[in-house]
């Protein structure tokens, strides 16, 4: 399936893995760009060496555009940007605040850049700073989210900017991908669906749990900090949102989440750590290879809508 987002990056399917921090690793992001989408590494709070070692990494094992997201809460942002610029990574997608002043030093060097957004302001804004296409990102995503959804986002993204814009948040499928065509996005991004690749590193507890969750498995904490995160609801987010009722402040917050992705998707402490993940995970049934996953919902997208332009639902 070929559409402007596409073109844009040199990549066969629109679709586009999260930048997921510590599971955007050289082993799924290469897997995802070998299966014909793009493949994000996820820089999040990691030191800039962690970067450098996944881009060299990513390389090693595929030949195709594969990008890095900056999460613009870590301390470590301008570091790693430096990284991005010497090790020449083509495309940057950024998340978790307004990236708009390193556009034009990116944007120099050459590099594409798509900006996750979960407003149509900072959307409109990211345009005019130069971003070459953006993401419209539903508050059904996992993590960090905004106060939007996907269905109502996409299109109001897509009325009021030029550039191709993806869709994220809740999409899961094909169904979810033609879906958010009909939208008028040019593609979708997923990061809970590939955790449950094979090739990502998360925990096998972790993707157990995501295949054992339902439709209202995930939670969300945080909102008494202005930064709220979607999880699947465990002790950690009870605990955390116990403390929050009880008028625990923003740095006591911030200490008890401390470490507790790793501790979560990595180590695989389903209960002490933070499992980050979207409302599809209820959706998701098994693990399979990153391509099956790619060749899957773009299979299905359009069988869907062959469907439905036969039947004159859409070609009346
Ligand atoms: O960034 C995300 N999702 C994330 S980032 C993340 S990192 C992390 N968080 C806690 C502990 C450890 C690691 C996990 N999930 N999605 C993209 C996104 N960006 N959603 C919403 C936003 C956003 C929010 C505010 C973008 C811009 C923004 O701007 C505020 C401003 O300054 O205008």
């Amino acid at each position: 399936m070929r559409t402007a987002i596409c073109d844009l990056f040199g990549i066969e399917h629109p679709v586009i893995q999260g930048g997921m921090a510590w599971l955007g690793t050289a082993e799924l992001v290469s897997a995802v760009s070998n299966g014909g989408g793009l493949g994000i590494i996820g820089a999040g709070n990691a030191p800039p060496g962690w970067g450098r070692e996944q881009i060299r990494a990513a390389r090693e094992r595929t030949d195709k555009p594969f990008g890095v997201n900056i999460m613009l809460m870590s301390p470590f942002v301008e570091e790693v940007i430096e990284v991005i610029l010497e090790e020449g990574v083509p495309i940057v997608t950024t998340g978790g605040g307004n990236p708009g002043v390193y556009i034009s030093r990116l944007k120099q060097a050459g590099i594409k850049v798509m900006p996750v957004v979960s407003s149509v302001a900072l959307a409109k804004r990211l345009e005019r700073s130069g971003a070459d296409a953006i993401v419209a990102e539903g508050l059904e995503s996992g993590g960090h989210i905004g106060e939007t959804t996907t269905m109502a986002l996409v299109p109001q993204v897509v009325d009021s900017v030029a550039v191709p814009v993806v869709a994220a948040g809740g999409i899961g499928d094909g169904r979810g991908l033609a879906a958010a065509l009909s939208l008028g996005a040019q593609g979708v991004q997923l990061g809970t669906r590939f955790v449950c690749a094979e090739e990502c590193i998360a925990h096998a507890k972790f993707k157990e749990r995501l295949l054992q969750a339902r439709d209202r498995a995930t939670v969300v904490t945080g909102y008494s900090m202005g930064h709220p995160v979607r999880c699947l609801e465990n002790k950690m987010t009870r605990q955390f949102s116990a403390m929050e009722k009880a008028g625990a402040s923003v740095e006591e917050l911030e200490r008890f989440g401390e470490g507790k992705l790793q501790l979560g998707v990595l180590e695989g402490d389903m209960e002490g750590g933070s499992l980050m993940a979207g409302q599809i995970a209820g959706l998701i049934k098994e693990v399979k290879p990153a391509a099956a996953i790619i060749r899957e919902i773009v299979a299905e997208a359009e069988a869907i809508i062959a469907r439905l332009s036969y039947s004159g639902v859409i070609h009346g």
